[in-house]
């Protein structure tokens, strides 16, 4: 292989944009090359401290006060033991089966149990999108949902343990998987039905692969609820249930999607949105004073961009944003409280598939009612600023009774690297129900700043 770029539209870019996996990286005579020697070792070194690593609810963020969550540990005393007895990781410790026992209601309907696994890097990655999902899914089908608990030094097989201590009708553990060298943020949740001490994984079922480029946790969620019904109905799990696939939800973890060139032209410009926000004058980008953050402003309330690493916490601050609107797959690294925003919110959206109605419109329901706060100034950003957050901020302005087209070129040519509502995203259904809600429960807008469009860079 030629060491010459690929084109965007070449057929080998688009066949490595479907899979993480390393295939076609050249060669460097017998060897790898550098650079995938490299990319290697660094994934190597991260699956190592993600098997190493240890559980921190703290890493859960406010998902610990909301759900009360509290830790217990299995037998195994320690990292070192639960890799090299993996039996006692099977087991509550005398503790653990005392507290869970005290602080658990029993007979649940849905009890979810959160183990650390192979990768509690895993469980800090997806379960803070994932639980309030999950709950949400169990609330609409009017399930009792059980005080969630996480247990470190977990393996699969103490689901037996949490069914005999409890006897919900159906336990969800969501565990950290082994870690692989594509990632290390994958979390699969494994469900029994009326778990006892005996059954095997042969009473199991999982859905595995939940992380940002495989199952998305929207599309967990549904799955797992849907499957948890599935068992409760059986009255069985494992391989006597199969799990049916909702239309449009693929079982197979999902690689990153193909991009239509377009698309890579822009997200190549969103990679160096700073350097192409100062060749570009007439973008409404600003560097935000004491830090190299790069936002779009769309309207005196609203913008759009990239993923805010933690260091951009003072700029966007210095900038005026006040709520944080989080739609990428992965959870925010900057933070409500004190002196900092009045709220971030995550709302994972996936942009290779169309947004399902209920989660589009739950999204805009809270962007409006954070919009619609005093003072209020919300920063809408998926990863790249292509896709996710500038077809969000789109919705939102068609709910509020502003024509698509115009709607489209007024963020469009306001953020350089905007892209707003790709076909495979947004259909004609999905426009005619936000309007609809838009009409029903946004109108008037309550404040002017929502809509006021920012002046266009000259
Ligand atoms: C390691 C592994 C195995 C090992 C497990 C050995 C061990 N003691 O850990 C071996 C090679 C034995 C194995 C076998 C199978 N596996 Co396997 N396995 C995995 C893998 C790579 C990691 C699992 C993990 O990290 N678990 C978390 C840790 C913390 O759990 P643990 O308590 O240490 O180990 C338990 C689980 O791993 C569990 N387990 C492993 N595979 C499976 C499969 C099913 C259906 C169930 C219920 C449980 C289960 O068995 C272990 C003992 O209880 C996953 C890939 C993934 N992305 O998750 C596939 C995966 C879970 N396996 C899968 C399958 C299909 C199987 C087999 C059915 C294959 C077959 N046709 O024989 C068998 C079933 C074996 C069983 N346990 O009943 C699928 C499940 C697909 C699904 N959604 O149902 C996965 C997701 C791979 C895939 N295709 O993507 N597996």
């Amino acid at each position: 292989m030629s060491d010459a770029p690929l084109s965007p539209t070449d057929p080998i870019t688009a066949l490595l944009a479907r899979t993480p996996a390393r295939v076609l990286a050249g060669r460097a005579g017998p060897g790898y090359r550098t650079a995938t020697w490299l990319q290697l070792r660094e994934d190597h070194a991260a699956a190592r401290d993600a098997v190493h690593a240890e559980l921190a609810l703290d890493r859960l963020g406010p998902l610990v006060e909301e759900y009360r969550l509290f830790a217990v540990t299995t037998r195994a005393a320690s990292r070192a033991e639960y890799l090299t007895r993996p039996d006692l990781g099977r087991r509550l410790d005398d503790d653990a089966r005392t507290r869970v026992v005290a602080e658990c209601p029993r007979g649940a309907d849905l009890q979810v149990v959160i183990g650390d696994g192979l990768s509690a890097t895993a469980v800090h990655a997806q379960v803070p999108a994932l639980l309030p999902l999950l709950a949400a899914e169990a609330a609409a089908r009017g399930w009792r949902f059980g005080r969630p608990f996480a247990v470190r030094h977990c393996r699969v097989g103490v689901l037996n343990d949490v069914g005999e201590l409890l006897d919900p009708a159906v336990v969800v553990l969501l565990i950290g998987e082994r870690p692989g060298l594509a990632t290390a943020e994958s979390l699969s949740a494994y469900l029994a039905y009326r778990p006892r001490p005996g059954h095997t994984d042969a009473d199991r079922n999982l859905v595995s692969n939940v992380h940002a480029r495989g199952v998305p946790p929207a599309d967990a969620a549904r799955r797992v609820a849907a499957l948890a019904a599935a068992v409760a109905r059986a009255g069985a799990s494992g391989v006597g249930v199969k799990e049916e696939l909702p239309s449009g939800v693929a079982s197979a973890p999902r690689a990153s999607p193909i991009r239509t060139t377009s698309d890579v032209k822009r997200c190549a410009s969103a990679r160096g949105a700073d350097a192409t926000a100062a060749r570009q004058p007439r973008y409404n980008a600003a560097a935000a004073p004491g830090g190299t953050a790069v936002i779009y402003r769309i309207t005196e309330a609203l913008s759009v961009g990239r993923f805010p690493p933690a260091e951009w916490t003072a700029p966007l601050l210095a900038r005026g944003v006040t709520h944080v609107v989080n739609v990428s797959g992965r959870s925010s690294e900057v933070a409500a409280g004190d002196g900092a925003f009045r709220e971030v919110a995550w709302f994972p959206l996936d942009d290779s598939r169309r947004v399902p109605t209920d989660t589009a419109l739950h999204v805009l329901d809270e962007l409006h009612r954070m919009a619609s706060e005093p003072g209020a100034h919300v920063y809408v950003h998926c990863g790249a600023g292509c896709l996710r957050g500038p077809t969000t901020l789109w919705l939102y302005l068609i709910a509020c009774g502003a024509d698509p087209d115009d709607a489209r070129r007024d963020i469009e040519e306001r953020a350089p690297d905007a892209s707003p509502g790709p076909e495979r995203m947004v259909g004609p259904d999905l426009i005619l129900e936000v309007q609809r809600h838009g009409r029903t429960h946004f109108l008037p807008p309550p404040c002017p700043e929502v809509l006021a469009l920012v002046a266009v860079p000259s």
